[in-house]
């Protein structure tokens, strides 16, 4: 006889339950070797991104399966807003999604219909041929399907700050994710992520949330932006990369024991 299967935990479980701030860490390596590596570390939350980083949804579902066994709740951001991959994403067994440069409440709802079977949505039906619902092993999946999912939307523009009322109180978004890095991009600063204009426009964006009941995060690698961050209600954060700590741990170790090699000719000194 097969086994019946309850559903994972999504990222809305562990924030419901948490009595503090949840720290994540971005994998964008895509690699289920250092998501393992990762998801063994410690934090509550792994960010598997596929907007900036080389992930297609073969690497997504290997990363899937190799942080499953341990404490740790993956979300995955797509590349863009889009209903078919979004059904990709969710077949594949995509529990928790991050939808990038969410701008307006129109954006929000397209979103959320992605997710949602009809009549609430438009997601395609394919439970019996898909891991969301192992293959039919999750009873009554078709029905239960939107609450073994947690949507969160970024705000991440200009234009999405001025609209954050209207995303917020969107009927099936759970929360926010709020990224300083395009936001100062769309501001006119780019790379300044701490431009006090900037640190405004997020902290606008955190008590929107917060004022309506929804889940907040920020991305912040600095620790004196995490603080910030957590002190004015951050509900998660994500605090660090794999690529970054690999690329600056190996820069660190190059720079002790290989001192006399031209680090930006990429030259060996006495060559
Ligand atoms: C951004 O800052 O633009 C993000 O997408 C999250 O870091
Ligand atoms: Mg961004």
């Amino acid at each position: 006889m097969s086994f019946r299967i309850n559903p994972d935990p999504s990222f809305k479980d562990a924030l419901i339950a948490a009595d503090r701030s949840l720290a994540g860490i971005w994998v964008c390596s895509g690699s289920p070797l250092v998501a393992e590596i990762c998801a063994g570390a410690g934090f509550d939350w792994i960010f598997i991104d596929a907007e900036h980083s080389p992930n297609g949804l073969e690497s997504i579902l290997a990363q899937l399966q190799a942080v499953r066994g341990y404490p740790v709740i993956p979300v995955v951001r797509p590349p863009v807003n889009d209903t078919v991959i979004i059904k990709q994403y969710l077949d594949v067994g995509v529990q928790s999604l991050i939808v990038p440069m969410v701008n307006s409440a129109a954006e929000a709802r397209a979103a959320v219909a992605a997710c949602h079977y009809p009549p609430l949505g438009v997601r395609g039906v394919g439970s019996a041929l898909a891991r969301s619902a192992r293959w039919n092993r999750i009873p009554d999946y078709l029905n239960r399907a939107g609450e073994t999912l947690t949507l969160m939307v970024q705000i991440e523009s200009a234009q999405a700050v001025e609209n954050v009322e209207e995303i917020v109180h969107t009927e099936g978004v759970d929360g926010i994710f709020i990224g300083p890095s395009d936001l100062a991009a769309s501001m006119g600063v780019i790379g300044q992520q701490d431009h006090p204009e900037v640190v405004a426009a997020v902290e606008k964006s955190i008590a929107a949330g917060k004022s309506a009941g929804k889940f907040v995060g920020v991305n912040a690698f600095a620790e004196q932006s995490i603080k910030h961050y957590i002190e004015l209600g951050a509900d998660f954060v994500g605090v660090g990369a794999d690529v970054a700590l690999l690329a600056r741990g190996s820069e660190a170790l190059a720079a002790k024991f290989a001192a006399g090699h031209d680090a930006v000719s990429g030259t060996p000194a006495s060559y």
